[in-house]
């Protein structure tokens, strides 16, 4: 196990993951990304890692502006469809916070890979300032003239063109192929949207040749119940925990703008350390903050936990000789005032350990923005940064942390969500996997047509630890 994860980080292309002849320089973070702190966790399988390079053949043959995608989007403008078109595609809105984006886009193309499509990227307003190509050659952003674009923002589920309206209508017939289809997997979705996990429908929806997606949630835990994935998704995925870390190391390589933001704040501050901690704060509580029990939360795990040490408040100067040990903790939230409130404890006093503790946190952005451009490559940095830690604490419902936690291939210790302003106790709990938790699934049994506990049909699909009715993967179950 050690040998291996020394072999891994030396290898660039993380044990095949990640493809080969792109030039370094238009994206440093690619290659780079395996030098900083760990390798994967685990190996990706060989059918996983085959199945990205076939899935790289094709979209290259069918990506903006090749001759099949210049075919269908003629069909999809002219309205007709094609007995079998050489290329299907699912398009993903970019919709919602940056964390739930990146979550969704890996559910997006693990969907793709699944049915042989391929994913094509709305750019938003700041997806091209914040990800890299992850194929060679050809792009994954939908072009400036895609004849759709211009519609995704009135897409909801009162269009004629999503699937669950179109239930409703029984509009879904079996001569009568729509052109594209309008999937509303948001987290308002209805009874009829939710359908979209049932084998049944995928084989409607198999044949239409656009699938344009909106979503805000990493529904990949709904994709191990359907029957007809379950084959190639224990192929590709022996190990049922490390789903969304291959899928986002593969995919979500930094732009050099945002790299810069990574490593040079990486180097200045925690590289040097004998042992790195990531401390994640969302605060979903109105009002500004901070929060005296959110403060005392964030001690009380860290203490019990023993990830952080305790400070000796009568104590002078540990007597040590020699060079203490250190961690530097990397703390991020909107507002600083956790963050100044951990560093003069450790400043004003001594630990009990003798350890010296640096605290860092790279920005305060106050709240939630979603104009401004260097906004989101700072939380993009930031989610980054978490994962380069040894030992993550996060808070619960937040997508933030679970991307930091996935691309890190980490288990955090889960901050419990604060009720009425009080601080819970026990403070956390230690995930039962590093995957990110699907808050609003269905709970619908497709065969049965009837609800059922989705998150009690197989071992490997669970409830989640923050959310009570969001289901988790999970590969060492107990
Ligand atoms: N820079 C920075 N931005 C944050 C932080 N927490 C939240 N944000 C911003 O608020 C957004 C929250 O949305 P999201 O990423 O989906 O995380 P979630 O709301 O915690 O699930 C992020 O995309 C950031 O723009 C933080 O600690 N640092
Ligand atoms: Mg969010």
């Amino acid at each position: 196990e050690v040998s291996d994860s020394v072999e891994l980080q030396k290898d660039k292309l993380l044990g095949g993951l990640i493809a080969g002849g792109f030039d370094e320089r238009s994206c440093f973070s690619r290659y780079q990304s395996a030098t900083y702190g760990k390798g994967l966790s685990g190996n990706p399988s060989p059918y996983l890692i085959s199945s990205l390079r076939k899935y790289e053949a094709l979209h290259k043959e069918c990506g903006p502006y090749t001759e099949s995608y210049n075919k269908t989007v003629k069909d999809l403008r002219s309205g007709h469809v094609s007995d079998s078109p050489a290329c299907k595609y699912v398009v993903w809105i970019s919709y919602s916070g940056l964390g739930n984006r990146i979550l969704t886009l890996a559910s997006a193309f693990l969907y793709a890979l699944l049915t042989n499509r391929v994913l094509l990227v709305d750019p938003g307003v700041d997806m091209v300032d914040l990800f890299c190509e992850p194929f060679p050659h050809v792009s994954w952003f939908l072009p400036p003239d895609f004849p759709l674009n211009s519609h995704f923002s009135k897409y909801d589920q009162k269009s004629d063109q999503c699937y669950g309206k179109m239930l409703k209508n029984k509009a879904t017939t079996e001569s009568m192929v729509p052109s594209f289809v309008y999937l509303h997997l948001a987290h308002d979705y209805d009874d009829q949207d939710k359908l979209f996990f049932c084998d049944e429908d995928q084989t409607f929806l198999q044949k239409v040749p656009w699938l344009v997606v909106r979503t805000d949630n990493y529904f990949v835990p709904s994709l191990f119940l359907m029957p007809s994935f379950e084959q190639q998704l224990s192929d590709l995925f022996p190990n049922k925990e490390t789903i969304f870390h291959f899928l986002g190391r593969y995919l979500f390589h930094p732009t050099n703008k945002v790299w810069g933001l990574v490593s040079r704040y990486y180097h200045a501050y925690l590289a040097n350390a004998d042992e790195r901690i990531g401390i994640q704060i969302r605060v979903f509580d109105t009002g500004t903050g901070p929060f005296q029990h959110v403060l005392d939360q964030i001690l009380a795990c860290t203490l019990k936990e023993n990830i952080l040490p305790d400070v000796n408040p009568k104590g002078d100067i540990v007597n040590s000789s020699g060079k203490p040990k250190s961690k530097a903790v990397l703390m991020t939230s909107l507002s600083s005032g956790y963050f100044e409130k951990v560093r003069d404890m450790y400043w004003e006093h001594p630990t009990a350990t003798g350890e010296v503790i640096g605290i860092y946190q790279p920005s305060h952005e106050g709240y939630q923005q979603t104009e401004k451009k260097m906004h989101n490559q700072k939380a993009w940095a930031e989610m980054y940064l978490l994962s380069l830690t040894d030992a993550l604490v996060t808070s619960s419902w937040s997508t933030f942390g679970y991307v930091a936690q996935g691309l890190g291939g980490l288990k955090p210790w889960i901050l419990y969500k604060p009720e009425n302003g009080t601080a819970p106790d026990p403070a956390c709990q230690r995930a039962m996997s590093m995957e990110p938790c699907f808050h609003a699934p269905p709970f619908y049994d497709c065969k049965a047509k009837r609800g059922t506990d989705t998150g009690a049909l197989v071992p490997h699909v669970r409830h989640c630890e923050d959310m009570s009715w969001g289901l988790k993967l999970v590969d060492r179950y107990s």
